[in-house]
Order: C-alpha cells, then sequence, then structure tokens
C-alpha cells in the first residue's frame, strides 16, 4: 500500500493485513479446460451487460418471451425482462421432466435421525402438484401471502414450489426464530395462509414448531389455516376448522396441476432480514429476473455439469442461500442436491463428511462459521472420509479467514479444489462478487471480483470510487437482474435504505477494500467498523488475526465505549479442542499475538474466552449482543438467535471467569 493510499483511506496499517496473505491457488488445469466461466465471459459481458442478461434469459422456459430487458426509467425501482411470462415451478420441475430428465435425483434428503429419502424430478414435480391442489382447496390464490415455518425437510421446497405454482409469494420463516417473530411477520404482509409442521430435530432430539404457531397466530387473527406436516410423531394440538394435516390434505390430490403464466415481475417471494435499526424488512423479489440470475450464478459460480454433479448447499432453507441456491438455482438447472436436516454433530462430528462420503458431493457450499467449526473439532475427523468426489468448494455469510479458507482447501478440498468466497445478501438474491472457479487464482480471503454481467465499485465517503489498494465503501453501479424490488409495504424505506447514502448506485452497507490487483476483500457491515483512538478498524480483521493463531478455532470481535479511546476492542474467542484450556496466559499470548500481527493499536483491551458465541441462521455473530456484555448492559432482543441459551452461557461463563 503506498503512503498515499493510507493516509487517504485514514484505515492506516490495520487494514492492511487481510490482504497480508500471499497465497495463490490456480485453478486446477483439468476444471479450466472445461469451465463454464472463461476470461471471454467477463469480456463479452462487460462489452454489452443487458445483452449479456437477455442470453442468460434463454436458460429458462417462457411462455411469452420477453423482448425488453431492463426498464430503469422508474429508478431505483426496476423492472426485467417485463413483457415476459412463465411460471417459476414449471421451469424447475415439469421442463426437465419433459426434457426425459424425469428420473434424474432433485434431492437426496438426509434426515437428521438418519432417514432418508430419494426425490426425483418426476416425483418432485408430482409432489408439487399434489401440494399445489391442495392449497388450492384451502382457498390460496394468486397474489397471496403463504408463510413457511418448517423444519429442512422435503415438503419445505414443495411447499416453495407450490406456491410459486400459483403465483402466491411465499415468505419462509427460519424454524429456529420464535413465535413472536413469526407473528411479526405474518402481520407484516398480511398472510392468511401457514405451513408448517408438528417439530423438526435437532441434535438428536425433536423440536416443537407447531405450539409456536398457535401462539403467533393468537395475534394474526386473519390467518385462516394451517396446514401442517407430521415429521416427528409427537403430540401436536390441532384447532378444529383450522388446521389440517398435510398427510391427510395432500397426499390424495391429483398430481398433475395446470399452472397459470405469471407476468416477470410478479412477486415470488418476500424474506425478511434484520436491518440495523427497526423492524425486520421483507425484501421482494420477483419472478423473471430473479431466476435468470439464480439459474446464471449457480452455473457459473459452481462450475455446474447438471448431469455429473452432486451439489450440497448446506443451508437453512429459511436463508436466502437456501431459497437461491438450495431450491431455486440447483432446480431450474435441473441439478441433483443434497438436503440435510439436521446440525453437524449429529449424531457425531464426521456427519458432514459422512453425508459427502455416500452421496459422492462434487461441490459443497457452507458458512465460514462452520468451517471454523471444523477447525476447532480437529483435521483429523474429514481425514477418516472419502471427500476425494469434492471438486469445488464455496463459501457465504461473512468474510472467509484466510486462515479458514485455507484450512477448508487443504483438509476438505485435499488442497486441490478451488474455494469460492461468494459475497451477496438477501437484497441481492444472487450471488455479485465471487472468484470464478476456472479462471481466478483464488487468493484466501478475498471475495475478487464482480461476477460476469455485475458491476460494482469501492467509493469513498463522498461517493468516489478508490484507487487500488484502498478501502471504502462497496456499491453496486448498475442494476442486476435478480435485484429486490423493494420493501414490503415501505418504498421509502428501500430508498432510504439502499439509494440515497450515494445517489444512484446501490448501498451494500459493507466496507470493503481493493488490493493492488484490483481484487476486492470484502472488510465486514459498515456498522462493525470500529474507532479506536482514530484509528479505524474492522472487526473481520482483527477476528482473522485471531484465528490464525493455532490456539483459536472462532473468534468475535466489538468495540466497547471506552472513555480513553472511544472505542476499546473486546474479543470473544473459541478455543480449538487440541489447545485444551489454552494454557494461564492464553489471554496474553493471544493479544501479543494480535499486536504482532495488525500493530500495537489493534491489541485487544480484554479478551474473553468462552464456549460459543451468539449466531443467527445464517452464520452471522450477533455483535450487538456481544457489545451488551462487553459493555456491562441489559441483553436486547435475542429472538432472532439460533439458540437463546447461548447468550446465558456466555455470561455464566463470564462469572465464573472474572
Ligand atoms: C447471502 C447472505 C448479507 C451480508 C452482507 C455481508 C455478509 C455475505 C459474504 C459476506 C463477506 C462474503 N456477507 N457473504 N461478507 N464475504 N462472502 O449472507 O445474505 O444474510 O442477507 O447477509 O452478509 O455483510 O452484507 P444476508
Amino acid at each position: 500500500m503506498s503512503d498515499d493510499a493510507r493516509s487517504a483511506n485514514h484505515d492506516g496499517e490495520a487494514l492492511e493485513s487481510l490482504s497480508a496473505d500471499e497465497r495463490r491457488f490456480p485453478p486446477p488445469p483439468a476444471l479450466a479446460e472445461h469451465a463454464n466461466v472463461t476470461e471471454a465471459t467477463f469480456t463479452a459481458a462487460a462489452a454489452d451487460d443487458l445483452a449479456f442478461w437477455a442470453e442468460q434469459a434463454g436458460r429458462l422456459s417462457w411462455a411469452t418471451p420477453p423482448t425488453e430487458t431492463l426498464d430503469w426509467s422508474g429508478a431505483p425501482f426496476a423492472t426485467w425482462f417485463a413483457d415476459g411470462t412463465l411460471n417459476a415451478a414449471y421451469n424447475c420441475l415439469d421442463r426437465h421432466v419433459e426434457a426425459g430428465h424425469g428420473d434424474r435425483v432433485a434431492f437426496h434428503f438426509e434426515g437428521e435421525p438418519g432417514d432418508t429419502r430419494t426425490i426425483t424430478y418426476a416425483e418432485l414435480t408430482a409432489s408439487v402438484c399434489q401440494a399445489a391442489n391442495a392449497l388450492t382447496e384451502l382457498g390460496v390464490k394468486a397474489g397471496d401471502r403463504v408463510a413457511i415455518y418448517l423444519p429442512m425437510v422435503p415438503e419445505a421446497a414443495v411447499a416453495m414450489l407450490a406456491c410459486a405454482r400459483l403465483g402466491a409469494p411465499h415468505t419462509v420463516v427460519f424454524g429456529g426464530f420464535s413465535s413472536d417473530a413469526l407473528a411479526t411477520r405474518i402481520l407484516d404482509c398480511g398472510v392468511e395462509h401457514v405451513i408448517t409442521a408438528d417439530g423438526g430435530w435437532r441434535k438428536g432430539k425433536s423440536s416443537a414448531l407447531k405450539p409456536a404457531v398457535d401462539e403467533a397466530l393468537e395475534r394474526c387473527p386473519d390467518v385462516k389455516n394451517v396446514l401442517v406436516v407430521r415429521r416427528t410423531g409427537q403430540e401436536t394440538a390441532m384447532v378444529e376448522g383450522r388446521d389440517v394435516w398435510w398427510h391427510d390434505l395432500v397426499e390424495s390430490q391429483p398430481t398433475e396441476h395446470a399452472y397459470e403464466t405469471f407476468p416477470a415481475e410478479h412477486p415470488l417471494y418476500i424474506m425478511y432480514t434484520s436491518g440495523s435499526t427497526g423492524k425486520p424488512k421483507g425484501i421482494l423479489h420477483t419472478t423473471g429476473g430473479y431466476l435468470v440470475g439464480v439459474a446464471y450464478t449457480h452455473w457459473a459460480t459452481f462450475d455446474l455439469k447438471a448431469d455429473t454433479d452432486v451439489f450440497w448447499t448446506a443451508a437453512d432453507i429459511g436463508w436466502v442461500t437456501g431459497h437461491s441456491y438450495l431450491v431455486y438455482g440447483p432446480l431450474a438447472n435441473g441439478a441433483t442436491s443434497v438436503m440435510y436436516e439436521g446440525t453437524p454433530d449429529s449424531p457425531h462430528q464426521g456427519r458432514w463428511w459422512e453425508i459427502i462420503d455416500k452421496y459422492g458431493v462434487t461441490i459443497l457450499y457452507c458458512a465460514p462459521t462452520a468451517i471454523r467449526t471444523f477447525m476447532k473439532w480437529g483435521a483429523d475427523i474429514p481425514a477418516r472420509y472419502d471427500l476425494s468426489t469434492l471438486r469445488i468448494l464455496g463459501s457465504v455469510g461473512e468474510p472467509i479467514n484466510p486462515e479458514a479458507y485455507v484450512w477448508y482447501r487443504k483438509h476438505i478440498g485435499h488442497d486441490r479444489t478451488p474455494v469460492v468466497d461468494t459475497w451477496w445478501q438477501t437484497e441481492t438474491g444472487m450471488h455479485m462478487i465471487s472468484p470464478m472457479p476456472g479462471v481466478a487464482d483464488g487468493k484466501p480471503g478475498a471475495a475478487m471480483r464482480a461476477v460476469p454481467g455485475v458491476s460494482v465499485a469501492v467509493v469513498n465517503d463522498e461517493g468516489v470510487p478508490v484507487s487500488d489498494d484502498a478501502a471504502g465503501y462497496l456499491v453496486v453501479d448498475k442494476p442486476w437482474p435478480a435485484m429486490l424490488r423493494g420493501i414490503w409495504g415501505d418504498e421509502q424505506r428501500y430508498v432510504d435504505t439502499y439509494w440515497s447514502r450515494f445517489p444512484g448506485v446501490y448501498f451494500a452497507g459493507d466496507g470493503a477494500k481493493l488490493d493492488a490487483d484490483g481484487d476486492i476483500w470484502l472488510l465486514g457491515r459498515v456498522d462493525d467498523v470500529m474507532n479506536v483512538s482514530g484509528h479505524r478498524m474492522s472487526t473481520a480483521e482483527i477476528e482473522s488475526a485471531l484465528v490464525s493463531h493455532p490456539k483459536v478455532a472462532e473468534a468475535a470481535v466489538v468495540g466497547a465505549t471506552d472513555d480513553t479511546t472511544g472505542q476499546a476492542i473486546v474479543a470473544f474467542v473459541i478455543l480449538r479442542s487440541e489447545a485444551g484450556d489454552g494454557g494461564p496466559d492464553v489471554v496474553a499470548e493471544l493479544r501479543t499475538h494480535v499486536a504482532k500481527e495488525i500493530g500495537p493499536i489493534a491489541r485487544p483491551r480484554q479478551i474473553m474466552v468462552v464456549q460459543e458465541l451468539p449466531k443467527t441462521r445464517s452464520g452471522k455473530i450477533m455483535r450487538r449482543l456481544l457489545r451488551d456484555v462487553a459493555e456491562n448492559r441489559e441483553l436486547g432482543d435475542v429472538t432472532t438467535l439460533t439458540d437463546s441459551t447461548v447468550m446465558d452461557l456466555i455470561k455464566g461463563n463470564l462469572s465464573t471467569t472474572s
């Protein structure tokens, strides 16, 4: 980094270390030779991005092919392919059967207790038709919103696709969320129909879902009926006249259903995501552009060969990653996927590797938090399984620390597979920044560059693009097909949140840095940036320094108010199992390590060794809650945690260690 660049972006040495990793991993020659995306793809897309997307629209089967690609005259409200019509479920199902792929497996389902189901495209199409018929019988019509609150079972995908077939936008609420979170979402988008289950399996135990629905519905008088999947078989109260069992209503329906076609801009789904303030935002996605975007990126980023690959997105369906890369992208492409219901350590810590071995998974897509957990458990566990089928590894959800990247590649990817670090958001619908596996020389920790057809920039406070080798804010400066079309019921908030900070471009809310090659490194949310004695430092970067210490598996860093320095760095770390309790000097050792890696200014004021960290469904650490702990405050809202007992554990642990 030049001195000029350093003083210009105020981030000083701190932001430098994240990109100090010099390791480079070129694509394996055989992969590059047959790669779906080559350097020529980038050139063509950059020459005419609209022509590029119009061509990608040809991946779908349209009832009326679109003649128009983008209408941006009402910016920031876009329409894509607006005069085209299609049915999303037809594109994900029937057309593959019609093309002779009815016997191809759509999902290898693996339940946590060990039950399995192999579902072909023909079978999935039949189930979705039955569910569409059942929903019609319950009165669901095009345009009605349907809430889906299910565990990771095939019926979750069936329910989503049945809604899509009817043109009824779904809103999937993560099964780990509370009744409160469910009620808020139902009320916000005026849901009248709910699909749920008696319960799901988690860590070897059945955990009930239906009671949370009953509780939520006390506040939602407009809900007319609840369709209940039997998953665990546990005792379940049913409300007469409102609740009906899936196996009673759906499984007796005809396996054919004549679908309607809808305009490309017909709403497909609403997914709630938390903002930095205020109530969750209902992010709206529509049909044509979204499907084009996810079908293209699923094919491009993962170099998908639909007839031979076995693809596994190990993410919950209640997260956008589950929508785009477990359901819509893979099915639009006619791919074979694995769907796993449970946690990675049920019944043992090798469960994921056992699944990869069993189904011959070729592409694995998961979050850095999972990778760091596996690091904590030790490399000897995956070493017991045959993972040789894997050819591409993906990461999503948070910046992947260089240490975690290298570990993932080495111990899971037998030191051969490219790692694609995909940056995107609920709002973007599809991958936006990612290395293309047959093109990029992978850099541990970098998301690298925009995918073909997408245009991003890193800008300074004034909205001016920074030069290479500097940090700033990530923006998207051209519309893209899978972009959100708004926030449900709040147009103004859409404009204010995303399009006002820098007029004319989309503000993602993430900090990013360009390195000397012009490659992009994500630095975490802008609100995760700390200011310590006037130095701006990203939490991601100090976490990476901590994780690069051999005793540390996972770290979360927050800025706590400090009388002297403005903010002070407080770190929470989980040690690797090999490190035992870390020894008496572990805290001092780690503080020194960070000072050495980044500089004395980054030395944490306090480091607390903990057993667990509070995480959201997508594996993001809830730093807000850790800040409450670091500042000795009452805890804020914990309803979006996957496991709300974690905070009790952390607090209990602190009172015994301090
Ligand atoms: C897909 C998803 C979006 C936020 C995003 C950013 C973070 C996601 C990332 C990443 C660095 C990556 N994020 N992928 N940060 N590198 N590869 O996660 O959607 O839940 O809406 O979160 O996640 O901060 O702004 P969502």
